[in-house]
């Protein structure tokens, strides 16, 4: 008997061994191009070692966040659902409440129970507690701990907007009853200077018409206005290493469990002001020198899952939220010293743009233990994790949870070259991508925003793009085959009755 007994407990223990998932971790970059990495073709650049992920896993050339602004994409990255079905969803002020309802299923929540340590690390955007008025010095009722991150270590908005500080567990660190913090995004409060009433105080000066002249933390003018929690304000320079040494944290602690990991990169949003030992080396300036730091952060985290023995069995996602932009507030340099580097490389637009670069990003998984490097044409998008991870994990999604999520885990892990046969494209408008074209409806969009320098898509006629032969969208063959943009148009309609 007592033999037997410990077959069994042998047996329970593999079987329990083979079903453990996967560690997966999601590194998201902020605004980072589709053009600016090695791997995706940037020669001024240097990113190695996010090339080495790429090149130990699959490289995808048709991965797509849902918008080209952060917070929508986000939204549909967590939920598995179009963020433009929802009001509501744009860009959130730093003082927003939280969008995602608590009580609905969501990509941690999934990974949760699944028996997961959840944990999210870097920019949240997503919004926090109940409503816009809140008390900033007690715990935040919700947020990130309340949608399924057993543990959270955040900055609530941008970097550029205010409050300037990190939340552990929905909790500002280090704050001081003596200093409480307030924020207002209607009128300035406190007596602290702002970037509009003294700009002699700056060190990154504030583009022209663009705003970012509130409250001045660290030197540079900020979106909105704070007072108080002096001793909790972020140092722009330090940001990569907090964040860092928080994922690393996250991913020691856990190495008997599987975990979910998202890291939140803040880099290459403005505002750039990497640390001093990134400074001046990619000679493409600020945003260049920021790219360099976030290349390393990858590299330092791979070098943790070496080190832990986690490599083989993590399932390692690297994308950026939205396209590139150059001149999104401050005067850094990113335009003037350029050098001929394309953000967005063979793609047009970029960060609030219905063109290509708005939306298509670098998308790179890596999984050693499973997944064949090679590289994908798969249409893939970020709102498809939510059902592509449950069926990875074998569990079934909560009816009207992820509406929009496909299960493309075959495209996902290689083993199929096919991913979506359509994809909705969000940036103020709509456009489709089906098969080799891409539609996009008449629309009343600006054509080009001035002060971003952002062709945006906007036209009031149709577009239709092959993208096949015209990836960068020059010609306009709406007139030639309308026949294809009735069908498109048609099928952007059942989508938006879904
Ligand atoms: C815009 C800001 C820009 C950036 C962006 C959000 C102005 C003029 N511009 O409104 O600087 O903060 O919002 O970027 O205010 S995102 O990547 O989080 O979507
Ligand atoms: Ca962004």
């Amino acid at each position: 008997m007592k033999v037997a007994g410990l077959f069994f407990s042998l047996f329970i223990f593999f079987a329990a061994y083979a079903q453990k998932g996967p560690n997966v971790i999601i590194i998201c970059a902020d605004d980072l191009g589709y053009g600016d990495l090695g791997c995706y073709g940037a020669t001024k650049l240097q990113t190695p070692n996010i090339d080495r992920l790429a090149a130990n896993g699959i490289r995808f050339t048709n991965g797509h966040c849902t918008s080209a602004t952060c917070t929508p994409s986000r939204y549909a990255m967590l939920t598995g659902m179009y963020p433009w079905r929802k009001k509501g969803t744009g860009v959130l002020p730093g003082d927003a409440a939280l969008i995602i309802p608590t009580n609905t299923g969501t990509l941690p929540s999934l990974f949760a129970s699944a028996g997961y340590a959840t944990g999210i690390v870097g920019k949240w955007h997503l919004g926090l507690g109940d409503s816009v008025a809140k008390n900033w010095n007690a715990t935040i009722q919700k947020g990130p701990n309340d949608i399924g991150f057993g543990y959270s270590f955040i900055f609530p908005a941008t970097a550029d907007r205010v409050p300037t500080v990190f939340l552990e567990n929905q909790q500002v660190v280090a704050s001081d009853s003596s200093d409480p913090i307030q924020v207002s995004y209607q009128h300035p409060i406190g007596d602290e200077p702002t970037g509009r009433d003294h700009p002699e105080l700056l060190k990154l000066h504030a583009s022209p018409g663009q705003g970012h002249d509130g409250t001045i933390v660290n030197g540079i003018g900020r979106i909105g206005y704070m007072q108080g929690g002096r001793l909790a304000r972020w140092t722009d320079e330090e940001m990569p290493l907090t964040f860092l040494e928080k994922a690393k944290t996250f991913i020691s602690r856990h190495t008997q469990q599987p975990f979910f990991l998202c890291y939140n990169l803040t880099e290459p949003h403005v505002p750039r002001m990497p640390s001093t030992m990134f400074r001046g080396k990619s000679g493409l300036g600020l945003r260049g020198d920021a790219i360099l730091q976030l290349d390393w952060s990858v590299g330092e985290i791979l070098k943790e899952l070496e080190r832990l023995h986690l490599t083989q069995n993590t399932l390692v996602i690297f994308t950026s939220d939205n396209g590139p932009v150059l001149d999104d507030g401050y005067q850094d340099g990113a335009v003037t010293l350029l050098q001929g580097h394309k953000p967005g490389g063979p793609l047009r637009g970029g960060k609030y743009s219905l063109f290509e670069a708005g939306t298509r990003v670098p998308f790179i998984v890596s999984w050693p233990a499973q997944v064949k490097p090679g590289t994908s044409e798969a249409l893939l998008c970020q709102v498809d994790w939510l059902a592509s991870f449950a069926a990875l994990l074998n569990k079934t999604l909560p009816a009207g949870v992820g509406a929009d999520s496909q299960n493309q885990l075959p495209a996902l892990l290689g083993r199929s070259a096919t991913g979506r046969t359509s994809l909705v494209e969000h940036a103020g408008a709509l456009a489709i991508i089906s098969g080799k074209w891409k539609y996009i409806p008449a629309n009343n969009i600006q054509p080009y925003y001035k002060l971003t320098d952002t062709e945006t898509g906007g036209s009031t006629e149709p577009q239709l793009y092959d993208l096949q032969q015209d990836i960068g969208e020059i010609n306009n063959l709406a007139r030639k085959f309308p026949d294809v943009c009735a069908s498109l148009q048609a099928l952007l309609d059942a989508s938006l009755r879904k």
